[in-house]
């Protein structure tokens, strides 16, 4: 994040509060998403820390393939699982609200908790900013009836090229116990790269493109290939699947092609095969599950919308000054704290995760070469190799919540409030 100018800058800027001056300044991007100067009527009020709830919005197809005895049918549900979740992640926003906005930008330690409460039980949502520069997100989402977990972390590095292009730097590693057998499988996941369409005309939408890879323990990889509308054919947001044993990419096991905003279907065999005979399933999106966050006043201080409160009020009710004051506040004591830390020899301490050592992770040292991503995670990208640390989760668990007191000093502090 550049503190130096994005209350500005997020505020519109000097005279640069219209669309079309928007896109001028694009033209000129350093690619640091951070820094991009976007009108006032394009910010959003959710931060980035909340993106990883949309890993999850569908917890029973998350904990489902934990019941499933087949390896083949296990790394085929996770696919399934995956693709559902890409309508959640890259449209839900641009569907509800015309427009894809930009989010706010997470300050060090910021924290986003919460659990959905369904048929499938109980699904914890953790979710903290691991890193400020570069701004790195990284999340645990356990199903904990069947014990199927999620963990990740990713940064984003974009461009200017026609439009924001945006890669993903960083992964995704599924956990998925596996009836009868004593190890669980895992399932190492790549990140779609996207860029934005309908700049242009004022309503920003994400197309995802190129392919991502979900490749598993048991020895199966998924391909998933991106297309959009092109100029002559095509529907936008499809997708063709495949899954194959790992290496042998033609023997395709199961297809699956589709919209991932809309539906899609699964065939076994390879997609020339494809008829009704082989039709294993065809997804139409479910109502979602809702997730429970906690009211605000029960929210650790450095919880999202506790600690955004002001600022999203103001955009709620487009004071633009406030907005400024009010992120500047949080961004300038986040600078002061950092400069604290450094004079004192200290670094900030994340609540539930921890940095791992390159290539100490037995899932990247593994899995990673098939899919493309080194053993080290891209550390150098995203400020560490990001894992769930169960000992600080515990830690944290056991803490009891902050007095009101405790409370407005980290608020004053590290918030500026
Ligand atoms: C590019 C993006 C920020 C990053 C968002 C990510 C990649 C974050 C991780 C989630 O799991 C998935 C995800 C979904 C959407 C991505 C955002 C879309 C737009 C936003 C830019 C910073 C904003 C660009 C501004 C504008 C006005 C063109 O939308």
């Amino acid at each position: 994040m550049d503190f130096t100018s994005s209350a500005q800058q997020q505020s519109g800027g000097a005279g640069g509060a219209g669309w079309g001056a928007f896109l001028k300044s694009i033209a000129s991007f350093n690619g640091d998403l951070s820094t991009l100067t976007a009108p006032p009527f394009i910010l959003s009020s959710t931060s980035l820390t909340e993106f990883s709830s949309y890993w999850c919005e569908h917890p029973s197809v998350f904990a489902a393939p934990a019941r499933e005895p087949d390896a083949t049918r296990r790394a085929l549900l996770v696919l399934k699982w995956f693709l559902t979740t890409l309508k959640q992640q890259y449209a839900s926003r641009s569907e509800q609200y015309g427009n894809e906005k930009k989010p706010l930008n997470p300050f060090l330690g910021e924290l986003f908790l919460g659990k959905w409460e369904d048929d499938a039980g109980t699904t914890e949502l953790i979710s903290e900013q691991v890193s400020h520069h570069p701004p790195a997100t990284a999340y645990n989402i356990t199903n904990l009836p069947n014990g199927v977990r999620l963990e990740g972390y990713n940064a984003q590095k974009a461009s200017f090229s026609k439009t924001i292009n945006v890669k993903q730097i960083g992964h995704a590693v599924l956990t998925v116990p596996a009836p009868s057998a004593a190890e669980p499988d895992r399932f190492l996941i790549t990140l779609p790269a996207l860029h934005i369409e309908g700049l242009i005309f004022g309503s920003p939408f994400i197309e995802l493109e190129g392919s991502t890879y979900i490749t598993s323990s048991t020895g199966f990889t998924a391909k998933i290939d991106y297309s959009g509308k092109g100029w002559l054919s095509g529907k936008k947001n499809s997708f063709t699947a495949t899954l194959y044993p790992t290496g042998k990419e033609k023997d395709v096991l199961f297809n699956v092609s589709g919209q991932w905003t809309k539906s899609f279907d699964i065939h076994s065999g390879p997609a020339k095969y494809n008829s009704r005979d082989n039709l294993v399933e065809s997804w139409d999106p479910l109502p979602l599950s809702e997730l429970i966050v906690a009211p605000l006043e029960k929210q650790h201080p450095l919880e999202s919308r506790r600690a955004w409160a002001k600022v999203a009020a103001a955009i709620a009710r487009g004071d633009l000054d406030a907005v400024s004051i009010e992120k500047g506040k949080i961004e300038n004591a986040q600078r002061e704290m950092r400069a604290k830390e450094k004079t004192g020899g200290r670094t900030w301490s994340r609540r539930y995760f921890t940095a791992r050592n390159e290539g100490a992770d037995q899932v990247l040292t593994s899995l990673g070469l098939a899919v493309g991503l080194p053993a080290d995670g891209d550390a150098d990208k995203t400020g560490g190799l990001w894992r769930f640390d169960f000992a600080k989760a515990d830690a944290a668990r056991g803490e009891s919540p902050p007095s009101e007191d405790e409370a407005r000093k980290v608020a004053r502090e590290l918030l500026g409030q």
